[in-house]
């Protein structure tokens, strides 16, 4: 089977928000932001703006009927301003006119006048002054304290990690349509729908079962719609609301990059050490994190943070400490990985650092120190099997780690003017939400008469495959060709209460709950073959839609045998809730066992800078990842290379740049690169752990969007091999994404540390 859009998205079929035919008398909105992060308004005049032909109304922070402030964890935040300004590109107004056109024209009419305050982008500053949007939190096991005296090698350091833009393919966007009797009918391009329509009503203090949302598709979201699509749908349904008639917002790239979350970029300090076998000791690290103006979904995502700080290794001692800071940028929000890359990444460069100084191979002490079965994690959940060290162990040896290693030894010595480097990233993620609750999922399942299925679910599509899925699924419950099943999209007023489509387990939760629905169904239809054939119903079976018979063919087809279940008046509709068993997590004591299970993989990864220009290739990248038994080989291979893909350009290319005073200067695709088929690997290979069935996934399978995005960190460390065999790496901050120019300035540290200050003194 293939991706169930493939078809309609390379024929351009595909329908998105606002390519469904628009309802007579659309209106479109535009938004007002703010110019600059930090400031009190004095006044606003949008009486130029109100005076263009076409322009219908423009709404700002006192139009809102119900509640003005909204938030996933903190109700923090206002959909416009209230007085103050906090980021660069916060709306302060929404400008309704005829046409998209007309509504821009209007957001360029706005004026406003704001007393400037001062602006913070960095979290140390913003950690120093005070400003936190919760207390520091600290995750300990063991007793780093007593150990540093027993470590034989003691290394500490800093690092600037950056964040990054989501940048789906479709930009935010929404429309709404008013309904009889004040209900609204909104199409969002969100990853959470429930929190959309929740939103929109305590917004609009409307009963959440007047609005209904519905989502066919969505073009990419990477965890930036999983909370920020719901503003845009606010401000849409508002205009719908209060003008009852039908209202789209459609962002364009640059208000898109402006004005919504990213990930968030950390700032951190750590120190290692190891005793004389080169086991780690200790390990402790602080986590600054940037999160921007509100609180959004900061305080999750720090969390796993702190569970992933030690990724895939075993210490005794460690010592975890995070802050989420409040700054003047655009809230960051969920990006695939969650927090969890940036968790890990402080303990690779600690690695590095602490083989830089031992003259030993990285990989030599990741090996060393990789969690086997039985190791118990600082939040208290045990590793209960050993396919990590599978994936590691079938990297080195299918992909011939030591010939690798000696090829780039000898390349090195010949080439003056070229180095090549290599680097391991094993990677341990854990599945489910840290919130307990957020782990359930529902499914729909109708048979029609014709032996026809569909399927709706909590799952939103957003190109990662959750829709085929779903129809592969029910396709080998029933024993019926996946032909005969379509997807819904996903609504509210079908499935209530849906969780995020997030933290990888989309397919998880609502797969197994497809799976109850699919056999409920099947159930009284095998209670009817079975008095049909003169068998038990534990004898029947269905198999490319025939009905079986202990194994044997029977003339019963599919297609009869729901049309006579229809007639003995048996139930062809289900509805499947999941829950998956044994998860428990206490965020105060930060103690539990928050994850059903672990997705695993090792990555190795080859580059070659050119250390006349600080350019750089990625040649190679290889893994062995564990997919549990895969549901749709091609849909999974996608998600591999996909977050592979995204990985690579966090470290490398992605360059999110604000100035001081907080305006994003990274601000479009011509300053903001994100890697594209040309950049990546020629030689990608991704092998999957074979025997791997896992029991807690359906039909065998493992959680797969995030976890590979964690293997592109392995690209860094590679560029900064090649760099380490040209010029000794010494940095008091190490600082990602490693671009040219910053692969240039560590080649020739004597030129970077005059450039830097030349660059002071200009400033001054
Ligand atoms: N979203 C969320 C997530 O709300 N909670 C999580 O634990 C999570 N993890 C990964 C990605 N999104
Ligand atoms: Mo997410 S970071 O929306 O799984």
């Amino acid at each position: 089977m293939k991706h169930c859009d493939s078809q309609l998205h390379v024929t351009g079929r595909s329908e998105y928000v606002d390519d469904v035919s628009p309802p007579a008398g659309l209106l479109h909105a535009a938004v007002f932001g703010s110019p600059i992060a930090h400031g009190e308004i004095q006044s606003l005049d949008t009486s130029k703006a109100r005076e263009i032909p076409g322009v219908i109304a423009i709404y700002t922070f006192d139009d809102i009927p119900g509640e003005a402030y909204f938030g996933a964890i903190v109700q923090d935040e206002p959909l416009f301003a209230d007085n103050k300004v906090f980021f660069q590109g916060q709306a302060i107004a929404l400008v309704v006119a005829e046409t998209y056109e007309i509504a821009r024209q209007g957001v360029k009419a706005c004026a406003v006048n704001i007393d400037p305050l001062p602006v913070i982008t960095c979290p140390r500053e913003a950690f120093a002054k005070g400003e936190l949007h919760q207390e520091l939190r600290v995750f300990e096991k063991g007793d780093v304290d007593a150990n540093w005296s027993k470590c034989e090698t003691v290394v500490e350091g800093s690092i600037d990690l950056a964040g990054q833009e989501h940048l789906y393919l479709e930009t935010n966007r929404c429309r709404s349509i008013p309904c009889e009797d004040g209900q609204l009918k909104v199409y969002s391009s969100t990853q959470s729908p429930s929190v959309t329509q929740k939103t929109i009503a305590h917004i609009l203090g409307l009963p959440m079962n007047k609005v209904e949302v519905d989502v066919k598709r969505l073009g990419g979201g990477f965890g930036g719609k999983e909370d920020q699509a719901t503003h845009w749908a606010c401000m849409a349904s508002l205009a719908a609301f209060l003008l009852q008639k039908p209202c789209q917002l459609v962002l364009s790239r640059s208000d898109d990059m402006r004005m919504t979350g990213k990930r968030h970029p950390y700032k951190q300090d750590f120190k290692i050490g190891l005793d004389s076998d080169g086991r780690i000791l200790a390990y402790e690290v602080s986590h600054y994190q940037n999160s921007g103006a509100f609180m959004d979904l900061s305080n999750p995502v720090l969390e796993r943070t702190c569970l992933h700080s030690t990724n895939s290794y075993a210490i005794p001692h460690v010592r975890i400490r995070a802050v989420p800071c409040r700054t003047n940028l655009p809230s960051n929000t969920a990006f695939r990985g969650f927090g969890g890359p940036q968790g890990m990444f402080p303990l690779e460069v600690a690695i590095e650092k602490v083989a830089q100084k031992l003259s030993v191979s990285p990989d030599w002490i990741q090996e060393r120190n990789l969690a086997r079965s039985g190791y118990v994690f600082h939040y208290g959940q045990e590793l209960e099997d050993d396919r990590l060290h599978r994936t590691w162990q079938e990297t080195k040896e299918s992909f011939d780690l030591e010939t690798r290693r000696q090829a780039i030894a000898d390349f090195n010595k010949k080439h003056s003017s070229k180095k090549r480097g290599l680097a391991l990233m094993p990677v341990c993620f854990g599945i489910s939400f840290t919130k307990t609750f957020l782990n359930q999922g529902s499914s729909l399942v109708h048979v029609y008469t014709d032996g026809t299925v569909s399927v709706t679910t909590g799952g939103i599509e957003m190109g990662q495959g959750v829709s085929s899925n779903m129809i592969a699924i029910c396709s080998r419950v029933f024993g019926i060709p996946h032909d005969r099943i379509l997807c819904n999209s996903t609504n509210t007023s079908r499935i209530a209460n849906i969780s995020p489509s997030a933290a990888s387990a989309t397919s998880d939760l609502n797969g197994n709950a497809t799976i109850i629905a699919c056999r409920e169904i099947l159930a009284g239809m095998k209670k009817v073959a079975a008095t049909k054939l003169k068998c038990e119903p534990e004898e029947v079976t269905i198999v490319d839609g025939r009905v079986h018979c202990s194994g044997k063919a029977s003339e019963l087809d599919w297609n009869t045998l729901v049309l006579e279940s229809y007639f003995a008046r048996v139930q062809l509709m289900a509805h499947g809730f999941y829950t998956p068993p044994n998860i428990s997590f206490d965020p105060v004591v930060g103690w539990g066992r928050p994850f059903h299970y672990y997705t695993y993989g090792t990555c190795l990864i080859e580059a070659t800078v050119d250390c006349i220009q600080g350019t750089y290739t990625i040649d190679t990248a290889k893994l062995v990842h564990d997919l549990g038994r895969g549901i749709i080989p091609s849909v999974d291979l996608g998600q591999v290379e996909g977050g592979l893909a995204q990985g690579i350009g966090w470290v490398t290319l992605e360059e999110l740049a604000f100035s001081d005073d907080g305006q994003l200067l990274s601000n479009a695709l011509s300053t903001y690169k994100c890697p594209d088929g040309d950049f990546l690997p020629d030689d990608i290979e991704v092998k999957f752990l074979e025997n791997a069935d896992n029991p807690g996934g359906p039909l065998g399978s493992k959680a797969v969007g995030e976890p590979p995005f964690m293997y592109g960190m392995a690209a860094f460390f590679a560029i900064r091999r090649a760099v380490e065999a040209f010029s000794p790496i010494e940095e008091e901050e190490t600082k990602s994404p490693i671009t040219p120019e910053q692969t240039l300035l560590k080649l020739y540290p004597n030129a970077a540390h005059s450039l830097t200050a030349n660059a002071t003194k200009l400033k001054k």
